[in-house]
């Protein structure tokens, strides 16, 4: 099949840079029936030293410094955002009213008002967006969606979930700058509750259904860091922690925790839920497995409560697990980077298919929604609504 080019801006070369470069080289070899082909066109970042370090790694064409001057070019059809979240709002404008494809990392933006600006603006000029909440396409977490979709967990009560790192416990680690942007609360909006909480809420929407109603607490354990492009010490404006209550639409309760200050814990992105019918719970520093508790068979309805009722360890490897069939043999595993590579070829298959891929920027907007409203509760101290549509 001769494919069509779809040739792609890079935004940033950091982190995120990397993980979709990655996935953008990578899908057409695991997804093959897909009608596009991504081309590493243009990698655009101020500093052009490294933009052209990174760009001869990876293999961009060429390499442009102001973003405008990416977003604007007709030899680019998608605008892929992974710069600051400081920056995402006026990329993504400009790039819709260019009429390109826009891909935007997480948090859509830094508050609500610029998200439904983003949102109206890629809807308005018609073009295919989506955001890179990329843990939805972790095999285990999308079975976890099939478990539930197929009934096996039954009426809701709890949803739990945790996010903890422990990266930023030093006092003298600077805010601000490479690398450090996300303790500078004029870059990245927030702190965990947009960069960590982000990701806990967009996954338990998409399991559990809208958010109505929350109630959060925040705290900020250093208060001062020197800021690393001034070398003046600032006060820190981010939650460097963040627990909230919340009440789910279906009637459900469900608490979220997150932190940098939970030594010893990485990327500890743990959830749980608990219905009438079954249980599931997932752990990202486990990824391979998924957690399920069966109490009701679905076909039948009979109830499993013999010697044998217990919780069952899924190794989520075999081909008739999600996305599993593209990859190796049962029981060799894929890990983090593969999720982008995953939420790229369902982008892709979306606007094949005619059918959008989720989440795009109107269900991200959905997740600013709750952050703000969980920031508002810990400025207020009571319960907050969600401003849901
Ligand atoms: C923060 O440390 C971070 O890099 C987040 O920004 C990512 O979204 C998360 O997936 C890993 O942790």
């Amino acid at each position: 099949m001769t494919k069509k080019p779809l040739r792609v801006a890079m935004i940033g070369y950091g982190f995120m840079g990397k993980a979709h470069s990655n996935a953008y080289r990578k899908v057409n070899h695991f997804f093959p029936e897909l009608e596009h082909e991504p081309v590493l066109q243009c990698l655009c970042a101020r500093d052009a030293e490294k933009a052209q370090g990174f760009a001869d790694v990876w293999g961009y064409a060429s390499v442009e410094t102001d973003w405008r001057a990416a977003v604007a070019r007709d030899d680019v059809d998608l605008v892929d955002i992974g710069s600051p979240n400081v920056t995402h709002a006026e990329i993504a404008v400009e790039a819709a009213k260019h009429g390109k494809w826009v891909a935007c990392e997480k948090p859509l933006a830094m508050n609500v008002a610029e998200a439904e600006a983003m949102t109206a603006a890629v809807e308005a000029a018609g073009v295919p967006n989506v955001v890179w909440y990329n843990y939805r396409r972790v095999p285990a977490i999308s079975l976890a969606k099939q478990l539930v979709d197929e009934g096996r967990i039954g009426r809701p009560f709890h949803y739990r979930a945790q996010y903890l790192q422990d990266w930023t416990i030093a006092e003298d680690v600077p805010q601000g700058g490479a690398a450090l942007w996300r303790l500078d609360v004029d870059v990245a909006g927030s702190g965990v509750t947009g960069d960590l909480l982000a990701h806990s809420i967009d996954t338990a929407i998409w399991l559990n259904g809208p958010i109505e109603r929350v109630v959060a607490s925040t705290e900020t354990f250093v208060k001062e860091r020197m800021h690393q492009e001034t070398g003046a010490v600032q006060p820190v404006g981010i939650d460097d922690a963040c627990m909230f209550l919340a009440r789910f639409a279906n009637g459900s309760m469900g608490t979220f925790e997150s932190t940098r200050y939970a030594r010893g814990r990485k990327n500890f992105n743990t959830f749980e839920l608990n219905g009438a019918d079954g249980s599931v719970h997932f752990d990202l520093e486990d990824p391979q497995y998924l957690d399920f508790f069966e109490y009701t068979r679905p076909a039948t309805g009979e109830k499993v409560e013999d010697h044998l009722a217990g919780w069952r360890r899924i190794h989520v490897t075999n081909f008739e697990h999600p996305y599993m069939d593209r990859w190796w043999v049962p029981g060799c595993t894929v890990g983090y980077e593969h999720t982008f590579v995953h939420a790229l070829a369902d982008f892709l298959a979306g606007v094949e298919s005619g059918t959008p891929a989720q989440p795009d920027f109107r269900s991200a907007l959905g997740t600013q929604r709750v952050c703000e409203a969980v920031l508002a509760s810990a400025r207020s101290g009571g319960w907050e609504t969600v401003a849901n549509e």
